[in-house]
């Protein structure tokens, strides 16, 4: 029995299932620091073979994971490109420039995805006036894009024109297994094009806490250094380590079911007069409300009414599907929200 989770605020809400719940329980820990803990080095091996990858290394969260990743491929002072509206530049509370001393270069994307074109116009070369370009961040699915999957050949065009401007190759993958699911490729296909992964166990996964980085040894070993900087060397992690094996081996397929709720969600808004913006490919769909002339507040306060929370943004509010959502949850959704709009 799936306990019913009715937010549409995000996947990070997705609480752990019973399996998970009992895996933590019942878990053999040691302590981390001294890669003494059993449960957690079968993690990192788990999530470095799922992923393509020499190692891995378990994460507080994507913030930390990525913050470890970019300073492992990096030097003080160097330049690293980005998508204009990448979690990394917008939402990581300026990780970059305040424990890497990095400058970041934005590229606007066409749908979240850098054109090679672009990347290769912004690599900076050996100019003595210049910061050093060293490191291409890519994130996919990509969150304000609508979580729309980038495919494999837009993955390696970037990757092609990185490796031929010497740049490594990060990727932000926090829904990574969303973009294989809806692209229907091993995730493999998808992370073979960057050196570093960052993936998240607690959004559509439903781990409650955790990520995980994976890529060369040397990269890890220099991200496992940086984590114990940043206070993130952890002792009888085992407990938590636990559900994300859980994670990565029982909950990646069924977020096919995620994304078939929020085609239906997206299908069900657009039939009563709510704009959605972009094609829904996974597990996110973005509204817009101006054409129902509500204000964030006003959608906000029609979910509640319908047992749901959401985000109130004006006039766009992303909407996201996850474990704890089922199909008929979305269809009472629909039904409810029809009577609730005014006409139009
Ligand atoms: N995203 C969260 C919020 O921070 C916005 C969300 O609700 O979507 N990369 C991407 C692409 C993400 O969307 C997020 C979280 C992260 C990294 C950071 O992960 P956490 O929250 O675990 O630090």
């Amino acid at each position: 029995m799936v306990e019913k989770n009715l937010d549409f605020r995000s996947d990070t809400v997705t609480k752990p299932t019973p399996e998970m719940r009992e895996a933590a329980y019942k878990a053999v820990v040691g302590d981390d620091v001294f890669r003494d803990d059993p449960t957690v080095n079968e993690l990192e091996r788990l999530a470095a073979e799922i992923l393509g990858k020499e190692a891995g290394l378990f994460v507080t969260s994507g913030t930390q994971g990525n913050a470890v990743s970019i300073l492992a491929n990096t030097n003080r002072g160097d330049e690293i490109i980005l998508e204009r509206r990448s979690h990394i530049y917008l939402n990581e509370v300026g990780g970059l420039a305040v424990m890497g001393s990095l400058m970041a270069r934005t590229l606007e994307g066409e749908m979240g995805w850098i054109k090679p074109e672009d990347i290769r116009a912004s690599v900076r070369g050996d100019n003595i006036h210049h910061a050093p370009t060293s490191l291409l961040c890519i994130e996919n699915t990509h969150n304000t894009f609508g979580g729309i999957p980038l495919t494999v050949d837009q993955m390696k065009a970037d990757w092609d024109v990185a490796k031929e401007h010497g740049l490594g190759v990060h990727l932000d993958g926090a829904r990574v297994f969303n973009a294989a699911v809806a692209l229907g490729v091993d995730v493999k296909k998808i992370t073979q094009y960057a050196d570093t992964v960052q993936i998240c166990l607690s959004k559509g996964l439903s781990a409650p806490i955790g990520s995980m980085v994976a890529g060369p040894e040397g990269l890890i070993e220099k991200a496992r250094k940086y984590r114990k900087m940043l206070g993130g060397g952890m002792r009888q992690v085992g407990i938590i380590a636990a559900p994300g094996i859980v994670a990565l081996t029982k909950m990646v397929d069924r977020l096919a079911d995620d994304h078939a709720n929020a085609k239906l969600l997206a299908e069900g808004l657009s039939k009563i007069g709510i704009g959605v913006l972009y094609p829904v490919k996974t597990n996110m769909i973005y509204i817009d409300l101006s054409g129902l002339g509500w204000t964030g507040r006003e959608w906000v306060d029609a979910c509640a009414k319908l047992g749901w929370k959401s985000r109130g943004s004006t006039p766009i509010v992303r909407l996201v599907t996850h474990y704890g959502i089922e199909r008929e949850d979305i269809e009472a959704f629909l039904e409810g929200i029809a009577d609730l709009v005014p006409s139009v």
